[in-house]
C-alpha cells in the first residue's frame, strides 16, 4: 500500500537524520502554545487550516505556494491551529515550511509527518512545533506508546490519528487526549465523513479533545460534524484550492 511505502521512506530519512541531525532545542518550555487548550475552551467548531503542496490521492494540489502568505491569510480567516504537511517525497513539504510558518503564526502548529522515530520529534520541537502527529495504523502499539511519551516529555502535543475501532482502542489505552479521526483510509484513500459519525460516538470522556479530519468540501460537511461532538476539523486541499478563504471557513 501507499502507506507501506511512505513508511519504507521514511526509514531512510530517519537513517540519514541519524548521521546529520544535531539538535538545536534548548528544551525551553516558554512559548508553547496548547491546540488542547485552545479548542477546549472554545464553543464554536475550530478549524486547523493545513498547507499541503501535493498528496499521493491527489497530486499537485498548489506546489508552488508560499507558506508564509497562506499561512497569514490562514490565521486573518479564522483557523484557530495551522498544519503544515512536511514529507518531501510524497508531500513536497519541507520542515523550512514549519519553520518559516512559525515566524509568522502565534497560533498552534501542527508538524504533519509520518513520525517513526523519536529523532524526528527533537527536529520538529526545534522547527517550532506544538503538536505533532502520530497515526495508529503505522506503528505498533508499543512504538505509538513510546513516541507518545517521548513527545509528552518534551512538552509536544500530540494529534492521535485513528481511523477504526481497533486504532480508536489503542488511542485510549495510551491514554490520548487529543483524537483525531480521519476519515480518509491511508490505505485506500476512501473518503467518508461517516467514519467520524461512527467512531466519535465511542469516544465518551469529556476531556478528549476530538478533531474530524479529511474529506470536507462544504458548510453542510463542517454542520454534519458538529453534531458528532467533535470540537475541530482539519481541512487540506478545499482550502488551498478556495480563493475566499473566509468564506470556506465561516461556519
Ligand atoms: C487534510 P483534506 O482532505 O482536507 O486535504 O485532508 C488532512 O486531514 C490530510 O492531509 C491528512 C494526512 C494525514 C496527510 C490526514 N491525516 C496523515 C498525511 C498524513
Amino acid at each position: 500500500t501507499i502507506l507501506d511505502r511512505i513508511l519504507k521512506e521514511k526509514e531512510k530519512e530517519v537513517a540519514r537524520l541519524k548521521k546529520e541531525y544535531v539538535d538545536t532545542d534548548r528544551g525551553l518550555d516558554d512559548q508553547h502554545r496548547s491546540l488542547y487548550n485552545a479548542f477546549m475552551n472554545s464553543n464554536h467548531l475550530n478549524v486547523i487550516s493545513e498547507i499541503k503542496r501535493a498528496s499521493p490521492s491527489k497530486g499537485d494540489i498548489d506546489v508552488g505556494v508560499n507558506p508564509v502568505e497562506q499561512a497569514k491569510q490562514y490565521v486573518e480567516a479564522g483557523a484557530g491551529a495551522i498544519s503544515v504537511l512536511t514529507d518531501t517525497p510524497f508531500f513536497k513539504g519541507t520542515m523550512d515550511d514549519l519553520r518559516k510558518v512559525r515566524e509568522v503564526v502565534d497560533v498552534p502548529i501542527l508538524c504533519k509527518d509520518f513520525i517513526i522515530d523519536t529523532i524526528q520529534i527533537d527536529r520538529a520541537k526545534a522547527s517550532g512545533a506544538d503538536v505533532i502527529l502520530l497515526i495508529a495504523s503505522a506503528l505498533s502499539q508499543a512504538e505509538l506508546d513510546q513516541l507518545y511519551q517521548y513527545a509528552k516529555s518534551k512538552q509536544l502535543e500530540v494529534l492521535f490519528e485513528v481511523h477504526n475501532e481497533e486504532e480508536l482502542a489503542v488511542a485510549k489505552e495510551i491514554g490520548a487526549n487529543i483524537i483525531g479521526i480521519n476519515n480518509r483510509d491511508l490505505k485506500t484513500f476512501d473518503v467518508r465523513l461517516d467514519v467520524t459519525e461512527q467512531l466519535a460516538g465511542s469516544i465518551t470522556s469529556p476531556d478528549t479533545l476530538i478533531i474530524s479530519e479529511s474529506g470536507f468540501r462544504t458548510a453542510d460537511d463542517a454542520e454534519r460534524i458538529v453534531q458528532t461532538g467533535a470540537r475541530g476539523i482539519l481541512v487540506g486541499e478545499t482550502l488551498m484550492r478556495s480563493d475566499n478563504l473566509a468564506e470556506a471557513l465561516a461556519n
